[in-house]
């Protein structure tokens, strides 16, 4: 125990008003009043707002700027919620933070299951975040819910650039439509670029529409490949290849090399005769591996160069536009479906006239008539 006497350099003690006047020395007492401590920088360190049951709009959008991941993660949260009083609030959320919004380099990435996305997410994202980006990873992938694994799997897989402090990892809202997912998505990308993140990562699962989805809100795109197993040409007839500013063939390591190598004289082949996704810009392709690391810095090297030329032709700030255009028309749309779909005289004659289309009592344009005269347009 230290001598609290010593903690108080020798000063003179200040003596408690509730001793007692006959008490005769200063150390007739056991208690001192010590003296407060000051903070020693010039700031003065704000409480924490992140443990609080509730969060303003105010609450949200002062710790969303201040960087505080709590705040950060519980803002997503609250923009992934389907309850309307969140949704009232998350749009007020997102319309104050609106002019921080939009400084990020936004970056899809998709692949098979198995192309290593997750390993890959991880070396790229820990030489960002070591060269000072602030990096967020947001995952797309309406199934979820059912393959749990891969998320369990991708928590040991970017274990290290969750635990770095420029990083900021954030696995795909649960459940859902296809359209519920990306809206939660683009609006976490809004929060994320708020917050600082100068680089945001979109990933998902190659297996269908998602890659439209995300190339939908991001300006580059990168399909990650795996050379082997005779499958070269993954992705190909899905046309996600067109949807690709940037092929990477990963994976190249050890035994594994010369098949990438291969694989990479034959996409670059493939590549001449495709569309290329941006006005301006040749598709690429180059071989990584996310284990080694070899060839990542690369990706980046090329990105870079792919932002640039972005610029000088303007087509990064004109896809942008694009996007928030057919995004608002997104919504008009699924507003319009769910408003009209709810409508309770709708939903009591729906399965009436579904029936008669399907029976040939009824023609299809003289059901959407009726169903349409139902919910009164
Ligand atoms: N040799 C080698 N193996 C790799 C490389 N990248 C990933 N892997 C391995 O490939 C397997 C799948 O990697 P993941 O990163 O989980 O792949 P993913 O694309 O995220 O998979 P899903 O999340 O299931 O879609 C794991 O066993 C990885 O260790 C690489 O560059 N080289
Ligand atoms: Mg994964």
């Amino acid at each position: 125990m230290p001598d609290p006497h010593s903690l108080h350099d020798g000063c003179p003690q200040p003596r408690p008003d509730w001793v007692p006047a006959d008490c005769a020395s200063d150390s007739g007492f056991a208690t001192w009043v010590m003296q407060g401590v000051r903070p020693s920088g010039a700031s003065v360190v704000a409480q924490p707002i992140r443990r609080r049951a509730v969060l303003s709009t105010e609450d949200y959008v002062r710790g969303v700027l201040a960087r505080d991941p709590g705040v950060i993660g519980r803002a997503i949260t609250l923009v992934e919620s389907n309850a309307p009083a969140h949704q009232r609030q998350a749009q007020e959320m997102l319309t104050a933070l609106m002019p921080h919004t939009g400084k990020a380099r936004r970056i899809g990435l998709t692949g098979i299951p198995g192309a290593g996305k997750s390993t890959f997410i991880e070396a790229f994202g820990l030489q960002l975040a070591e060269q000072g980006h602030r990096v967020a990873v947001l995952a797309i992938d309406p199934s979820s819910a059912v393959t749990g694994g891969s998320i369990l799997g991708d928590k040991v897989r970017m274990e290290r650039l969750g635990r770095h402090p420029n990083a900021f990892i954030r696995p795909s809202p649960s459940g859902g439509s296809l359209g519920g997912v990306t809206r939660k998505t683009r609006e976490a990308i809004l929060v994320c670029e708020a917050a600082g993140y100068d680089v945001v990562l979109v990933e998902t699962v190659g297996v269908g529409q998602n890659e439209v989805a995300v190339r939908a809100m991001v300006d580059a795109f990168v399909v990650l490949l795996i050379a082997g197993a005779g499958d070269e040409m993954q992705g190909i007839k899905k046309g996600v290849i067109e949807l690709a500013d940037l092929l990477v063939i990963n994976k190249a390591d050890g035994e594994n090399i010369p098949r990438c190598k291969a694989a990479l004289a034959e996409m670059k082949r493939v590549l001449h005769y495709l569309r290329h996704a941006t006005e301006g810009w040749q598709t690429t392709v180059q071989t990584a591996s996310a284990r080694t690391g070899e060839g990542v810095a690369e990706v980046w090297t090329t990105l870079g160069q792919y932002f640039v030329t972005g610029e000088r032709t303007g087509s990064t700030a004109r896809r942008r536009r694009e996007q928030a255009v057919a995004w608002m028309h997104a919504l008009i749309e699924e507003s319009l479906r769910t408003g009209f779909y709810g409508a309770e005289a709708v939903k009591a004659r729906r399965a009436e006239v579904e029936q008669d289309v399907a029976a040939g009592k009824l023609a299809p344009l003289a059901g959407a008539l009726a169903l349409l005269a139902a919910g009164g347009r």
